[in-house]
């Protein structure tokens, strides 16, 4: 690839990257990419790599070393201005005397939110902010609800064929989407903290909610929405491969709770039932630090899920099929709404191609 010009955005493109490349593995912290110039040349770089250790800032710094003095450093979100798990980047940035800073995006964390960038200036250090801003943003979608809302951000992604249905007449499923979707399903399961399906799709598909790509994956926690407790003790999701969170109701047969417990499965009641609680799920979820979500479905679920306003992005793939049956289940069960015009809209769309299958995202509009 040419570069043609150089420019601030050139060494944020690079910061922008690492942060990308290390998305999924920072838990409920963002991800976040730093360099460091001086004199025209790159002389630290630098990523958070996982929670509780070091930042960015702090990597570059260190990779820089004497050069730190006197340099501009291009980092993606606020240098942090509070002792948390580590001390205060922007302390440090001082510390090392460097010149310059250049900001992709404000941290949205209470406890930082501009304070990074004041103290950094009331220090005699020039800030530059907006610089590749709504990438840098976008890169920490889940961080910036969770940070502000101690609520899960949830990706609902489907798979279904051009007239919405996820499965044929008799519950055949395998495979509606192609390869290259599907492996692009295991990178979306690779980039968020849990999976989250319903008991329907336990009992349907027996799915073993692991994430398989050509290299070493992260393995997502595992959720399933278990009203009445009814997936088979030995359902995959069960194997004891991965941690498995089960949320149910005070309805479900306790004796059945007690034998997932010893299986070393962590059985939540969110209420009396007969359903559980979802909002009360996600919040459990969120004081259980699990800050983002990738939900599976199946269609009651997703339904669900919507009608509680917890759905923040769709990622919709559609193969171009049509498989008919009045009977065959659809992406989303539930009541629905009466006239077109009260129908959830999406917004902000985008359309992506993986072969001759095609994947729409947007946001919900919750009126
Ligand atoms: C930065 N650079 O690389 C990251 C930042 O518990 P701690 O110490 O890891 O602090 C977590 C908070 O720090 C997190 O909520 C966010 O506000 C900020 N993350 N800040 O300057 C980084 N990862
Ligand atoms: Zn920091």
């Amino acid at each position: 690839m040419e570069t043609e010009t150089m420019d601030a955005s050139f060494y944020m493109r690079l910061a922008l990257q690492m942060a990308e490349a290390a998305r999924g593995q920072t838990g409920v912290n963002p991800v976040v990419g730093c360099v460091v110039v001086k004199q025209g040349r790159i002389v630290g770089i630098g990523t958070h790599l996982k929670r509780g250790t070091e930042h960015a800032e702090v990597h570059a710094i260190r990779m820089a070393g004497g050069e730190a003095e006197g340099s501009t450093v291009y980092v993606t979100l606020e240098p942090c201005s509070y002792y948390g798990r580590t001390p205060p980047c922007a302390d440090l940035l001082i510390q090392s005397k460097v010149a310059k800073v250049v900001v992709a995006c404000l941290d949205p964390n209470p406890q930082v939110a501009g304070k990074g960038i004041e103290k950094l200036r009331s220090r005699g250090i020039e800030v530059e902010t907006g610089v590749l801003q709504e990438e840098a943003a976008a890169l920490n979608e889940p961080f910036n609800k969770y940070i502000v809302s101690g609520l899960p951000f949830v990706t609902l992604k489907t798979a279904c064929t051009l007239d919405g249905k996820i499965a044929s007449r008799t519950g055949d499923s395998k495979w509606i989407t192609n390869e290259k979707s599907r492996a692009f399903v295991h990178v979306l399961r690779h980039r968020h903290q849990a999976i989250m399906v319903g008991s329907g799709t336990v009992l349907a598909d027996d799915p073993s909610l692991t994430t398989r790509l050509e290299v070493e994956a992260l393995q997502p926690i595992r959720i399933v929405v278990d009203s009445m407790l009814r997936s088979p003790e030995n359902a995959k999701i069960f194997d004891g491969q991965s941690r498995t969170i089960v949320l149910t109701t005070d309805e479900a047969p306790r004796d059945k709770a007690e034998r997932l417990t010893g299986k070393g499965v962590e059985v939540v009641a969110t209420g009396q039932g007969p359903h559980v609680d979802l909002r009360m799920a996600m919040k459990l979820l969120g004081e259980r630090e699990i800050g983002s979500i990738l939900l599976e479905g199946g269609g009651r679920l997703n339904g669900a899920m919507l009608e509680n306003r917890l759905v923040d992005v769709c990622r919709l793939f559609f193969a171009p099929k049509i498989i008919g049956g009045r009977e065959a289940p659809g992406s989303f069960a539930f009541e629905g709404f009466e006239r077109m015009s009260d129908a959830l809209k999406l917004e902000r769309i985008r359309v992506e191609s993986f072969g001759d299958d095609v994947c729409i995202t947007g946001y919900p509009v919750y009126g």
